[in-house]
Order: C-alpha cells, then structure tokens, then sequence
C-alpha cells in the first residue's frame, strides 16, 4: 500500500495508448508530414472533416485505414446486412437474441423515471426524462471483432427509448466487413451502418458530412442537423463506445458540440483473491482481460501461496491457449501479482486504483463488496468470471478504465435519457414564493425580474 507501490500499479493500469498516459499523449507521430502528437492530429482530422465533410472522412478512411470508399459504399447496403444476417451462424444469431433480452430487461428496469413532486397551493415540479433522438456507436475494429460491443451500446440504447441509431466501425475484417458484426446490427435492427473509425468517424458522427456550407430551411433558419446527401453521415446527438487512442481522443475534441460518454481506454481487470480461490481460475480471469493486447491484469491477495501458484498456472494456460503467444507480452508489461498483508490493504489498493473490472473471488472476498467505492464494475463470487459480464449478464461492457471509475460509471441505458424540468405555480402558490423572488431579485438589482413577479399579484 506504498504510494511507489500504488504508483507501479497505476502505471500498469494506463498502458501506453490509454488518454491518461503520459507516453500515449507524448509519443508523435507522422501522418501529416511532421511529427505530431496524438492531440495535434486528431485536432487537424476533426477540423477538416468539420470543414470539408465527406470527402475529407473518404480520404482519411483512404489515407489511414488503407481503404478506397467512394461516397456511396460508405454506409453498409441494406442488402448486406440482410445477407450477412440471413448467412449467420443460427447458434450465434439465438444466442444474440438471448442476450438482447438480458440486456433489455435489466436495461429497462433500471431506467430513470419521471418524477412529479407536488407543491403546496396547486401547483408540481417535475424531472421529465426523454430519449436523445440519434446517437452514434463507435465499434473497434482493431485486435478483434466485437458484435457483443454492438450489443452493449445498441440495447441500452433502444432500452431508453432512441429513434435513430448510427454504428460505425472501421473498413477492416474485424470491422464493418466482419459478418457476424453486421449480422448482430442486423438482428438488433440497426439498419445504419458505415464503413469508417478512428478521429474521423467520430468527427463525421459530431459535425455530419456536409462540410461547412450552411444549410438552412426554406425561410433561412440554419438546420441543426442537415439531412445528409451523396451517402454522407448525418450529425448525431451523442457519440458512445469504445475506441483507440484516436477516437478517444476525438471524442474528447467534439464533446460539447455533441454529448459523449466516458473515455474507455484499454480493459483492465484486479481480481481480489482470498484462501478458497482457485489458482487456475483466477490464471484464466487474468488472460481472459490480457488477451486484449493490451489488457491490464492485476492479482491482489493476501493468501501467499496463491502467487505461485497463479504463476505457474499462468504458464500452463499460455502455453496452450490459442492467443496465448498474443497474450503473453500484455500480460508482462501490464500485469502483476501483488501479495497484501491483509483485506484491509487489498480494499485500499483496490480503491486507489479504480479498475474498471474488479473480481472479488471467494467468499471473504466478496464481504468486501461494501468498502468498494471505486470500480467500473463488481463481479461476485468464484462463478462470475468477467466474461460472463463482457457478454451476456446485462450490464453494459462499455466501462471506465484509467482509474476514472473515480468519476465516471458505465454506460447504460440512462445516459441517452436527458431530462427537463417543469414548473408550475398556481396564482397563490405565485404569492406565496414572490417574496423570496423578490428579495433575491433586490439583491441581484435585477428590478425586471422582480417586476415579472409583481405585475402578477397587483390588485386593481
Ligand atoms: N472486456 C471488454 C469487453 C469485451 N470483452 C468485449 C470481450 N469482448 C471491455 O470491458
Ligand atoms: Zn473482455
């Protein structure tokens, strides 16, 4: 519990690539002819998407990705879809339709409700909470394709109650040419889906492809989100899900143009293990996370003679597992096995760290559920391994990483709610409250404020 120790930890849980890394944020790159940052990069990719529009996504789709589109394969042919969901692997397609409904009944059930607070002469406030009309998905595309992503940013989505909803992944077979990711949108009846990722997908889904050329209606009022044309990408109201560095960063770039949810960088999972724990168990949870290359993997336990054996059976599993040769590296720069003296310790580390994932496998380790406060998600027991989250139980996958489980949570079906407040006050309730308006509005010196109050309750 050291703060050097702390430290070690929390570098292990930033991996480079990770937003919060000073690596990740230090290291330039070339894209533009000159070393840049990642920031300067994105920066310029946002702008001139914002600019030019469409063809600026087209020729950094070309220039990054290595991907010639033209304006019309863009979007994914609704024929596509269709076939890829008609060709689909049955077993996959139920399986999808199993976990939609998981993910929708808890989804729903945990969705915000409008609230009306009665107040005294006649008179109501109220939160009232409304789906955001359209939104954008970001799926990766990088070291495997994800169609659960789909269905962890999709359903919540439908959950709230969104009319529109537009995926975007990049042109790669892990991507949008992946199958079974364009079965599952299929299924899920997502009927947009483009062919594009990284900082200019995120730009394309925040500023539309219209390029700056004001679009207005017919009497001249600007539209604020044009219908798109020649196949483009119309402006969304929020851009969720997770990315690489570059639409991590971009998402950062065009928040408060549109909405965003939490940066998620690289997975990472702490397992907290007590004396019932098993070693080949807690061995699979920690390459279960690593096999994302990167993924960070941490073993917090107080019970000595678990490190050993978690080593070596770390060993065994690599050597036979299919990624294990992807893994292994992931696991050296960015796991670790840490002996604490006691739960007390590991409850403090686990908090320090604020993991995205965090296991507490065995019985007195789950008894420290309650002196948790900093985690993305909490997994229980020696039969809930994270997997069983990642793809099926109902809680989003979509999770803070980079110890910003401090502040963020994961994303779920509230957050494409926003809400509006509604007042109303009866002529009575008006007299009641107008003294504390007008005393406020005195000390203010707004004298027109005060004055809308009075007017009212002149008598004539
Ligand atoms: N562990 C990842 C989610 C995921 N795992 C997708 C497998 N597929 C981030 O929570
Ligand atoms: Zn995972």
């Amino acid at each position: 519990g050291s703060a050097a120790q702390i430290a070690a930890l929390r570098a292990k849980l930033a991996p480079e690539g990770n937003v919060v890394s000073e690596a990740g944020r230090r290291k330039t790159i070339e894209v533009f002819g000159e070393p840049l940052t990642p920031v300067q990069v994105v920066e310029r990719i946002c702008g001139d998407v914002r600019e030019r529009g469409l063809p600026a996504l087209l020729e950094y789709t070309a220039k990054l990705d290595g991907k010639q589109l033209t304006a019309s394969d863009l979007r994914v042919p609704a024929a596509e879809l269709a076939a890829a969901h008609a060709a689909a692997n049955p077993k996959l397609l139920d399986a999808v339709r199993r976990i939609r409904e998981r993910i929708l009944k808890f989804q729903q059930a945990i969705l915000h409700q409008t609230v009306t607070v009665p107040t005294e002469h006649g008179g109501y406030l109220t939160q009232r909470y409304l789906p955001l009309r359209r939104i954008g998905v970001c799926v990766p595309g990088g070291a495997a394709a994800y169609p659960s992503t789909v269905l962890m940013t999709v359903v919540p989505a439908q959950a709230a109650g969104v009319e529109q909803i537009a995926v975007v992944a990049p042109p790669t077979a892990f991507g949008s040419y992946n199958q079974d990711l364009l079965a599952t949108c299929h299924e899920l009846g997502v009927t947009e889906v483009y062919r594009a990722g990284g900082a200019q997908a995120v730009a394309a889904l925040a500023y539309g492809t219209n390029g700056n050329t004001a679009k207005t209606d017919a009497s001249g009022i600007p539209l604020l989100a044009p219908p798109c044309e020649g196949g483009g990408i119309e402006k969304v109201d929020k851009i969720v899900g997770p990315g690489n560095l570059f639409v991590a960063l971009a998402k950062k770039h065009v928040f408060g143009e549109v909405d965003i949810d939490s940066i998620a960088g690289p997975s990472e999972v702490i397992v907290i293990a007590d004396e019932t724990t098993r070693a080949d168990f807690t061995a699979a949870d920690l390459i279960a996370q690593a096999e994302h290359s990167p993924g960070s993997a941490i073993l917090i336990t107080w019970h000595a003679p678990l490190i050993d054996a978690v080593a070596a059976e770390l060993e065994k599993q690599l050597a036979t597992l299919e990624r294990g040769e992807l893994t292994r590296p992931s696991l050296e720069a960015f796991g670790a096995l840490v002996l604490v003296k006691n739960a007390d310790e590991a409850v403090k580390l686990a908090n320090e760290l604020a993991t995205e994932h965090l296991h507490l496998a065995g019985p007195a380790a789950e008894k420290l559920a309650d002196r948790i406060r900093y985690a993305g998600a909490i997994f229980l027991g020696a039969y809930t391994p994270v997997p069983v989250g990642d793809y099926a139980a109902g809680p989003s996958h979509v999770l803070p990483t980079g110890a910003t489980a401090r502040f963020a949570s994961g994303l779920s079906a509230n957050d494409f709610l926003r809400t509006n407040s509604m007042i109303h006050f009866t002529e009575t309730g008006l007299a009641a409250i107008a003294d504390d308006v007008l005393t406020l509005a005195a000390k203010e010196g707004l004298t027109g404020h005060a004055n809308s109050v009075a007017i009212r309750l002149q008598k004539n």
